[in-house]
């Protein structure tokens, strides 16, 4: 009897212990990082953009900042502030990115930065996905008729210190056995400004930043842009590495912008998705008990939040890229997997 009695309170336990495991799990609170927490404290987000790149970062006529870069920024405030506006911008030079991210002088930088193994280890940083696939260019004036990369053997090229940019074209000229002398600035008003008044034969950047560069000159027809392109510059927004769970926001966030294309969710269109009864459409938008911004500790339904106030990836791209802006850029490698592009969000399980 006594036997009897010790095995059914065993079961018992066991069986009380598996529950409360369970339970633990599913209701465990979720330990903010310090950047999570400070941003929420603060009520606004600090995020670092560029100084100034038309379609990406640039202040509008209304004072404000706007652009492809800038968007992300908003949708990592809305998502954790429920407010997209909650954000103070810190426009940094391409010198002043490190510090910025290794004091925490900033929590996020949306900036044109290339993901590379040096700056992931060096810089104290954390990459998130990339949001725009990019490679360096190479602009000459129209007028001197040079089509070829061969055809700057022995130019001098106009180039922005403290880049990628310095450092491929050493290795792109090099490898095609041609000579060039870079004219090296500190930031990018004077290196395109070197170019202007004739000091080089050539600007090179990141085509991006050729086409932003082109679209804000007297003459954009004065320029042309190369056809060869010399490197990968996966640009990708920065967070500091001491907070994973903050990079981990940021990373679900920028994904909820592609898996929200994907399933055709845009922000005029995402109320009636709320009552979708697709299992993967409840998971992304924290619908039907489904836990979303809860694995982050921010509101459930902050994917909403996102897509509603700053819209899915392909309307970002779009609003300051796309066919009704000056630059009208093909998606190419930035289309969706499902187009033949390389934006692809892992699934939201
Ligand atoms: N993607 C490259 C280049 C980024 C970059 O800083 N490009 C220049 C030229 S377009 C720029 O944005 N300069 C603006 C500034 O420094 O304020 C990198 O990460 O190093």
């Amino acid at each position: 009897m006594k036997k009897r009695f010790a095995l059914l309170f065993l079961v018992l336990m066991i069986v009380l212990t598996a529950t409360g495991a369970v339970l633990a799990q599913d209701s465990a609170p979720v330990a903010l990082g310090e950047i999570t927490q400070r941003i929420i404290d603060r009520g606004e987000l600090v995020c670092g953009v560029n100084t100034g790149l038309a379609g990406f970062a640039a202040v509008n006529d209304a004072g404000e900042y706007e652009g492809f870069d800038v968007d992300f920024c908003r949708a990592v405030a809305a998502a954790i502030l429920g407010d997209a506006n909650a954000v103070s911008y810190r426009p940094l030079q391409a010198s002043e990115r490190q510090a910025a991210i290794q004091s925490g002088e900033v929590d996020l930088m949306s900036r044109n930065t290339t993901m590379t193994v040096s700056r992931d280890t060096t810089w104290g940083a954390s990459f998130a996905p990339v949001t725009f696939y990019d490679g360096q260019g190479l602009m000459v004036s129209t007028e001197s008729g040079i089509t070829q990369i061969e055809e700057l053997d022995g130019a001098s090229i106009c180039v922005q210190s403290g880049t990628t940019t310095e450092l491929n074209l050493a290795d792109s000229f090099d490898q095609r056995g041609l000579s060039y002398t870079p004219q090296v600035f500190a930031d990018a008003a004077s290196t395109w400004e070197g170019y202007l008044s004739g000091r080089c034969d050539a600007f090179t950047t990141d085509k991006s930043g050729l086409l932003a560069y082109k679209s804000t000159a007297e003459d954009p027809g004065a320029h042309t842009i190369l056809e060869v392109t010399l490197s990968k510059e996966p640009l990708a927004p920065v967070t500091p590495q001491s907070d994973a769970q903050f990079a981990d926001i940021v990373r679900w966030v920028i994904y909820s912008t592609i898996q929200a294309e994907e399933f055709g969710i845009t922000s005029e269109n995402i109320d009636e998705f709320l009552t979708s009864d697709v299992p993967e459409i409840q998971r992304l938008l924290g619908t039907n008990d489904n836990s979303a911004g809860a694995y982050f500790g921010i509101p459930n339904d902050f994917v909403v939040t996102v897509i509603r106030q700053v819209g899915n990836y392909g309307e970002i791209f779009d609003r300051h890229l796309g066919p009704d802006t000056v630059f009208n850029l093909d998606r190419g490698l930035n289309a969706l997997w499902t187009e033949g592009g390389l934006q692809y969000a892992p699934p939201f399980r």
